[in-house]
């Protein structure tokens, strides 16, 4: 149990925040109400430690993390927050007696999404991973009035409802007003001569108050608790109405609305890059804002801004806090008065890039007017880290303009942040070792060619803490029961399961908590969708975003398929069945939104047919997101991981589905090959086409898929079910641009640019293999045992320290606590 725990003060607390907010007793409170008292309660245990933390970190002198991010898709925090401190049995007993149960107070709490998917929720497992490991560390991010839309599913297609998930207050964040700050847009710069140097000055400029809103990152069990720190925007200066300046009023007005608008929303792409003056605004403003308190932090402690990098690292999440860079430049040149030379030397020692994805619509790149109007002195400093830079190529590959072509950063008429990145830091990781590889060998060679030294992999990973013993409580507890609880700080410790992996006594318990947990899910399908779904059949799951490169439509062109064969043969021999879909499409993104329709389009086709006797349902939840991500991955059998190889940089959704004990149903892309490699091919069905034979196509200009059209049937047919009405008898036409997508080049894409009918023989064989598998029970109970034991490397507590061990080198705080204090 935690130190600063006790029972009875936990309990008054409750009932005096009931009282206290809401004026009301215990007995009246809403479930809404009591959520709220219940969070204040546990944040009040968690503040003591949280100074107690800070404190160590001040004594210690310790070197500072900063993981600059655009999203943290944290979830929800009590139920994390109650088993990070240790209390879970204290405050569940506490809510018994309180009349409350601790479940459906915590499915209060809206969930903070503050990112898009896999590179938000990354960032989130990194800070639990840091607080449990006892590293000095912020999250630095943007306080989005509106995070990731609320999916709703209307008619089988997706609706977007804002997520206002601040209205009724958040109990754990902490507004930090002191640390306020300001950020400055546009204006101009005037170069003034004083002491014999130039000097720049910005002016005419507009500029918002950043202030930083605290949540606490509780570490599990160390009394260590980190900070989140996340800015809002507010109006620089109250004007009176009065003013006769017309001009200040003027401006006074529009920075009010840059205020508003700058952190009104986040946007709601994922592995895409709209190019949007706003989203520039945005960078900014959280990363001037995230620096200037870093350098200010650094200054309270230390005389030598030179030795900056010893005490602070920036890792920047993919390209989007990039500007880091010049912020840290312009702040040592202007501010501080150090030589180019010096500044260069502080900054490329102080910043870090990890890159996310090889997607190329996904790369930043900014039109130099845009950003030099926005950002002038920015502009000016970028200009010159590229002039110095583009001579440094010229010395290497005299005459090769080739060279100056692909790695220029700022090259026709754009800013290339990617390449910002690169040359503005020390280090360059991909996220899995295929895409490491891939990024050595393609995309970034030049680069890799120039800088080896700054290359490294780090394989990303998932905290076990969420998505084993927050989520699937009754394997938590079984797996605790076989080997103790070291693997919830030490996963690899799970690997000693493996020896049960053979034990039929075993196998019945593992696969009878799986049962519960689909039993489980079953309930909420049928609450939220009002679907009725058999736990005895195989629940084959993908939920990730929407994204073609993912290939949610090979997935449902495959149940197509398979309905198609039932149909033909009413007895066909097979496992039942249910297909299990999750996925947010970007607002924008036209074909992934049909793909959603397509999907509930064929379920209602599929799930009314009385004539297959339920042996296949195909089930589309609505609203994917942390907290009901917890509940899939605990119930499900299979895990379809299935993008076209190389396009995945790592994926996580995978190791989250391992950790629960499904079966890897995927290509050989990101991270699905260590997963393979920690498994045995044995215990996983891998199809497709491999990444080397997916890039070989492509330099080629692609494939003909017509020849697959015309020579196999029952292809065709799956493909003509498209267009001629089968799923959608209104409206025949309504799915043609799906189909074009995979047969026709007429677009200006490839057909079929992600080979899904190239692949989907194979697809479908390995899709047999499971159904065959599948009545092996002793067969699949073991590998799905194994694959529990095996997931000990995809702990991000192991991503963690490899980032300390080779990029960051910070040093472990222990934060001691006296028993109530
Ligand atoms: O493979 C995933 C990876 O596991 C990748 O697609 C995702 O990052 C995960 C964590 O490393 C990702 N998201 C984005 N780029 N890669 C992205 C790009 C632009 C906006 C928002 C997200």
């Amino acid at each position: 149990m935690s130190m600063g725990f006790d029972k009875e003060t936990f309990k008054k607390s409750v009932i005096y925040n009931v009282k206290n907010v809401f004026r009301k007793t215990i007995d009246e409170a809403t479930p809404e109400q009591a959520f709220q008292a219940v969070a204040y309660a546990v944040k009040d245990v968690i503040i003591d430690e949280w100074i107690a933390t800070h404190k160590e970190y001040e004594k210690q002198d310790a070197k500072t993390l900063y993981y600059l991010s655009m999203e943290f898709l944290m979830g929800r925090a009590l139920g994390n927050n109650i088993i990070n401190i240790m209390a879970l049995p204290e405050v569940k007993e506490v809510l018994d007696e309180l009349g409350f149960d601790l479940n459906a107070i915590e499915d209060q709490e809206p969930d903070p999404a503050l990112g898009n998917g896999g590179l938000g929720r990354l960032a989130a497992c990194f800070l639990d991973s840091l607080a449990t490991l006892g590293y000095p560390a912020y999250g630095c991010g943007i306080r989005y009035r509106y995070g990731m839309f609320k999916q709703k599913i209307e008619n089988g297609y997706q609706m977007e409802v804002p997520d206002d998930w601040l209205k009724n207050g958040y109990p754990f964040e902490v507004r930090r007003a002191e640390y306020a700050t300001e950020v400055k847009f546009g204006g101009y710069v005037r170069t003034v001569w004083e002491d014999g140097r130039e000097h720049f000055v910005q002016e005419g400029y507009q500029s918002v108050r950043a202030v930083p809103y605290d949540m606490p990152i509780v570490g599990y069990g160390n009394n260590v608790v980190n900070t989140l720190r996340i800015w809002d925007a507010e109006a620089i200066n109250t004007f009176s109405l009065d003013s006769f300046d017309k001009g200040d009023y003027q401006k006074a007005v529009e920075q009010e609305n840059l205020a508003k608008t700058i952190v009104e929303v986040l946007y709601p792409n994922d592995n895409h890059y709209a190019g949007k003056e706003l989203r520039l605004k945005q960078q900014y403003f959280f990363i001037s804002a995230s620096v200037q308190r870093a350098v200010k932090k650094y200054m309270e402690k230390h005389e030598d801004i030179h030795k900056f990098f010893e005490k602070t690292v920036f890792q920047l999440n993919d390209t989007h806090p990039t500007v880091a860079v010049p912020e840290l430049m312009r702040i040592l040149l202007d501010e501080f008065n150090l030589t180019w030379d010096e500044a260069w030397a502080v900054t490329t020692k102080t910043c870090a890039y990890t890159n996310h994805t090889i997607m190329s619509e996904a790369l930043e790149k900014w039109p130099i007017e845009l950003f030099s109007r926005l950002l002038p002195r920015i502009y000016q400093i970028v200009e010159e880290i590229n002039r110095r830079f583009v001579e440094q190529i010229q010395q290497m590959y005299p005459g090769n303009q080739d060279k100056i072509r692909k790695m220029a950063i700022i090259y026709d008429g754009q800013v290339r942040m990617a390449n910002l990145a690169i040359v503005g830091g020390f280090s360059v990781n991909g996220v899995a070792r295929l895409h490491t590889e891939i990024l050595k060998k393609e995309e970034l060679r030049d680069f890799y060619e120039m800088m080896p030294q700054k290359f490294n992999n780090k394989t990303n990973g998932i905290t076990q803490r969420r998505f084993l013993l927050h989520g699937n409580p009754l394997l938590a507890e079984w797996v605790t029961g076989k080997i103790g609880s070291e693997w919830i700080t030490n996963l690899p410790h799970i690997h000693r399961l493996a020896v049960y992996a053979d034990d039929p006594k075993c196998q019945q318990e593992f696969m009878d908590i799986k049962y519960q947990n689909k039993v489980r899910l079953a309930k909420y399908i049928k609450e939220h969708n009002g679907i009725d779904v058999d736990p005895r059949s195989i629940f084959d799951v993908q939920v990730k975003r929407l994204h073609e490169y993912k290939r949610q439509l090979m997935n449902i062109l495959h149940v197509i398929y398979l309905y198609n064969q039932l149909k033909d043969n009413p007895n066909l021999d097979m496992i039942p069945r249910t297909f299990i879909f999750g996925a947010k499409a970007a607002a924008g993104y036209k074909r992934a939104k049909l793909t959603i329709k397509l999907i509930n389009s064929v379920a209602d086709v599929i799930n009314n047919d009385k004539s297959i006797d339920g042996k296949i349902k195909v089930v589309f939840i609505e609203d994917y997101k942390v907290s009901n991500a917890e509940i899939i991955f605990a119930a499900a059998d299979v895990s379809e991981q299935i993008s076209t190889a190389s396009k995945e940089a790592s994926g996580t959704g995978n190791m989250k589905f391992m950790l629960n004990g499904a079966l890897t149903l995927g290509t050989m892309d990101g991270a699905n090959v260590e997963i393979v490699e920690e498994v045995g091919a044995e215990n996983a069905f891998i199809f497709g086409m491999t990444s080397d034979e997916v890039i070989g196509y492509e330099n080629k200009g692609g494939y003909n898929p017509m020849e697959i059209f015309n020579n196999n049937y029952q292809i065709r047919r799956v493909l003509m079910q498209l267009i001629n009405g089968y799923f959608a008898p209104q409206d025949p036409e309504l799915f043609r641009d799906i189909y074009n997508s995979l047969l026709n080049t007429q677009s200006s894409d490839r057909a079929d640019t992600y080979f899904i009918l190239k692949d989907f023989p194979s697809y479908a064989e390995a899709q047999q293999r499971i159904d065959q598998a599948y009545r092996n029970e002793t067969w699949w109970a073991k590998a799905a045992i194994l694959n529990v034991a095996c997931s000990g490397k995809f702990t991000s507590d192991r991503t963690i320290e490899e980032y300390v061990n080779d990029i960051w080198h910070l040093e472990k705080v222990k934060v001691e606590i006296e028993a109530n204090q």
